[in-house]
């Protein structure tokens, strides 16, 4: 995030209060970048690194529209992990809503959505991203949407490492009568690295997404970088790409398409549908496809129809793009980039170290095994209620702090390992030495085991059981 003036908040309840001299500093404080004044004090409306000290889940009970540039929420600071889920008075809005918004990294965390018992929603999304740029969301677990669990609309944005659905398929309220289940929507986006994620049970679009901008004009283009995903158990169109905003140049490489027990063959269920819908002025297709595991690929949707020529025989870039953002050694095959799907999708760390929580082990699990009879989901998905999806996560709730003499994030046992930083100092925005990294981010990184787990010896290094290529079917 990088920026001279930015603040700390150290979460220290779970409480969805905003009171800057109650003594409690929350989620909702930061990322609003509210003022407090109690326990210490932070400005209003700064760019923000919100750490916690509290472990367990926080309901929010209204919408939280993050409108203030720069944010990074870092999961991976809590002892035992953070889920964020719905409270009742939250009916239509997202748990974690950035709206024309810039620079939001957010790891590590949950957000499960939830249903709605006594009202319709019109959008209930675990996560969305409104019209925002430069937005990073990496080992997120997104699930429990009741429109979609993740719905984003950006430009420059990473969604890596995350597990997105299942999502509780009921009626939207926007479309009434019919239920909505689509899962992974990004509509429009440009310049978006999708990668190493799991897409997961739904009743359509377990990757929805149209390449461009929202104003359809002339010569707008989408570039989407979809590589080493798995998507599993979509009743239909596991894929659905569309040229509705913008010429897509889209790099669809090494992704596995798994059936599950609810798949059905219908027309659209391709790896992906491509959509050609331009409708008001027309945009094309410039597809390189490569090293992907699909029963069914690549296919028009019905009703569009896709020139050959569409078809590259190279990376495709749009004008002014010349490279794909991974580099070489983050590329492997479809069954190795699946395993390490399985091993690392998700709220994965915490600063107790393995923090994966038992919904999420649960679903990879029912993937790793192919699902058995009885099936998860054999009677569908219409139950809408969480309880019939694994529920939510058992994290134990507390308040764990660790010394952190002048409040700048930091914990004073790290800043008196290192030479970089001082424990006596409020230095979480300096950059000692002067790698671009600030020294709070050194210490987000250290425990989110970048410096581990970003190498090419060590990024496709999980070993763990693989299921059988689509599941056997
Ligand atoms: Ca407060
Ligand atoms: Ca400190
Ligand atoms: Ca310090
Ligand atoms: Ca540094």
């Amino acid at each position: 995030m990088r920026s001279p003036n930015a603040v700390v908040y150290r979460i220290n309840s779970l409480a969805d209060t905003a009171d800057p001299s109650d003594g409690l500093i929350t989620l909702r404080e930061c990322a609003l970048a509210l003022q407090v004044t109690s326990p210490y004090a932070i400005p209003a409306g700064r760019p923000r690194y919100c750490v916690f000290d509290v472990s367990g889940q926080i309901v929010v009970q209204s919408e939280m529209r993050i409108t203030v540039d720069g944010l990074y929420v870092a999961g991976q600071t809590s002892p035992r992990g953070i889920e964020v889920v719905r409270g009742k008075g939250l009916v239509d809005a997202p748990l974690f809503y950035t709206r024309g918004q810039a620079n939001t990294i957010v790891r590590h965390m949950r957000f499960r959505y939830g249903n709605h018992t006594d009202a319709p929603s019109s959008n209930g999304d675990s996560v969305r991203i409104g019209d925002s740029r430069l937005q990073v969301l990496d080992h997120v677990t997104a699930m429990f949407g009741t429109d979609e669990s993740l719905d984003a609309v950006c430009s420059d944005c990473t969604v890596q490492f995350s597990m997105i659905g299942p999502n509780l398929c009921r009626d939207a309220g926007h479309d009434p009568g019919n239920y909505h289940c689509k899962t992974f929507f990004m509509k429009p986006v440009n310049r978006v690295t999708v990668a190493y994620n799991l897409s997961q049970h739904g009743d359509e679009r377990g990757a929805n997404i149209a390449g461009g901008i929202p104003q359809e004009i002339a010569g707008n283009t989408g570039q989407i970088d979809y590589i080493g995903n798995t998507v599993y158990n979509f009743i239909s169109e596991p894929g659905l790409i569309s040229n509705q905003f913008g010429s897509v140049y889209l790099n669809w490489v090494n992704n596995s398409h798994m059936e599950g027990v609810l798949s059905q063959d219908r027309p659209e269920s391709f790896f992906p549908a491509l959509f050609d819908r331009a409708s008001i002025v027309s945009f094309g297709f410039s597809i390189y496809r490569a090293g992907n595991q699909s029963r069914r690929g690549f296919g028009a949707y019905p009703g569009s129809t896709i020139s050959p020529n569409a078809y590259k025989s190279d990376w495709t870039y749009a004008p002014g793009i010349t490279q794909n953002y991974l580099p070489a050694w983050m590329l492997a095959n479809a069954a190795t980039s699946q395993r390490t799907v399985l091993e690392q999708a998700g709220a994965t760390l915490c600063r107790s170290g393995s923090c994966r929580d038992n919904v999420d082990a649960m679903y990879i699990d029912d993937l790793r095994t192919c699902d058995r009879a009885p099936y998860l989901f054999q009677g569908g998905f219409t139950s809408g209620n969480p309880a019939d999806y694994g529920g939510f996560a058992r994290i134990a709730s507390g308040h764990d702090p660790l010394a952190d003499s002048d409040n700048d994030g930091m914990p004073d046992a790290w800043e008196n390992r290192f030479n970089n930083a001082d424990a006596n100092r409020w230095d979480a925005n300096d950059d000692r030495d002067g790698d671009g990294y600030p020294n709070i981010e050194e210490y987000l990184s250290m425990l989110a085991a970048d410096h581990t787990r970003y190498g090419p010896d060590e990024f496709f290094s999980s070993t763990g059981q693989l299921p059988a290529a689509n599941c056997g079917r």
